[in-house]
């Protein structure tokens, strides 16, 4: 199927997105890679009256590391990210999902804002900025605003984004001393949207583990204790969803057995 017409904007400064995102609202869409938006327009999922293409922006090209976290700009594709020198140093959890996001062909194109925007509660990239505590940057004409990740992910493709506002960019905490990090995830096939994945950051004192891909967002939770009763009682209490993937209790036992690896293996490179 074709898209519905649209107008296209390529966008050449934040003030000239701002300007189309509050004159048009939530007629307008943010266009980045377009690995989700396009096939969503093509199938009249999506029906924008205007396209706001952002890859032109030069202020949204960073990726830098300010003080204790690492900023990525709206344009930063997500191969970009995965082939920064510095990415394991910074962040391990990134490095180890990143190559779970789709295909290298789909990584090329895609950003990481834009995994973010979309907010699939199967996508990888919003479990990592939930499990370590990350930001999103959102603005608009004239203002800024840094939502926490529990806030920003509100249910299966919705967040607190306004329809003026841009993510401008995301922030994602670096590495901390002491803390072992790993990522494992169940998928049909590699670079499928997961069934469930898990990251897991292991402290000398707790673990964190948090799941994507069972409830209609990441789900995080704080272990002081770990063991085979508090994962079953943790899976048992999630909102898993029946679909044409895998049924809730299915989800809920990879949960327990996904967990349980996952947490080990955080736990084992605790350096
Ligand atoms: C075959 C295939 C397999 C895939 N597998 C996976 C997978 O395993 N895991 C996974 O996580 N993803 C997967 N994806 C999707 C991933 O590739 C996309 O990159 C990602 O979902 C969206 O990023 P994008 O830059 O392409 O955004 P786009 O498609 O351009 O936009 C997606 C949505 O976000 C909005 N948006 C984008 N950027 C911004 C911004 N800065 N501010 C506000 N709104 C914005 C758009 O308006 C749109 O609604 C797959 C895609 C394909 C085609």
């Amino acid at each position: 199927m074709k898209p519905a017409p649209f107008d296209y904007v390529r966008a050449g400064s934040l003030a000239e997105t701002h300007d189309v995102l509050a004159s048009e609202g939530g007629e307008a869409a943010v266009l980045a890679g377009g690995q989700s938006l396009v096939p969503l327009l093509s199938m009249r999922m999506a029906r924008p009256k205007v396209l706001v293409d952002i890859m032109h922006v030069d202020e949204l090209a960073s990726l830098r590391v300010d003080g204790d976290a690492i900023y990525v700009g709206a344009r930063l594709r997500q191969a970009e990210l995965l082939g920064w020198p510095e990415l394991a140093k910074h962040q391990p959890l990134l490095a180890h999902a990143l190559p779970w996001v789709g295909h290298w062909q789909t990584r090329a194109r895609g950003t990481v804002c834009g995994s973010v925007a979309l907010a699939d509660p199967s996508a990888e990239l919003p479990l990592v900025l939930a499990a370590l505590g990350g930001h999103v940057i959102l603005s608009s004409r004239g203002a800024h605003r840094r939502v926490p990740a529990d806030e920003f992910f509100q249910g299966i493709m919705s967040t607190a984004r306004n329809d003026d506002e841009l993510i401008e960019a995301v922030s994602f905490p670096c590495r901390r001393n002491g803390e072992g990090y790993a990522f494992r995830e169940f998928a049909r096939r590699h670079g499928d949207f997961a069934i469930v994945a898990c990251a897991a950051i292991a402290t000398e004192k707790s673990v964190r583990l948090a799941v994507g891909g069972v409830a209609d967002r990441p789900v995080v939770r704080d272990f002081p204790e770990v063991s085979d009763e508090a994962l079953g009682d943790f899976a048992a209490g999630l909102e898993a969803r029946d679909d044409l993937h895998a049924t809730a209790s299915y989800r809920r036992m990879l949960v327990c057995k996904l967990g349980a690896e996952t947490i080990a293996e955080a736990q084992a490179c605790r350096a």
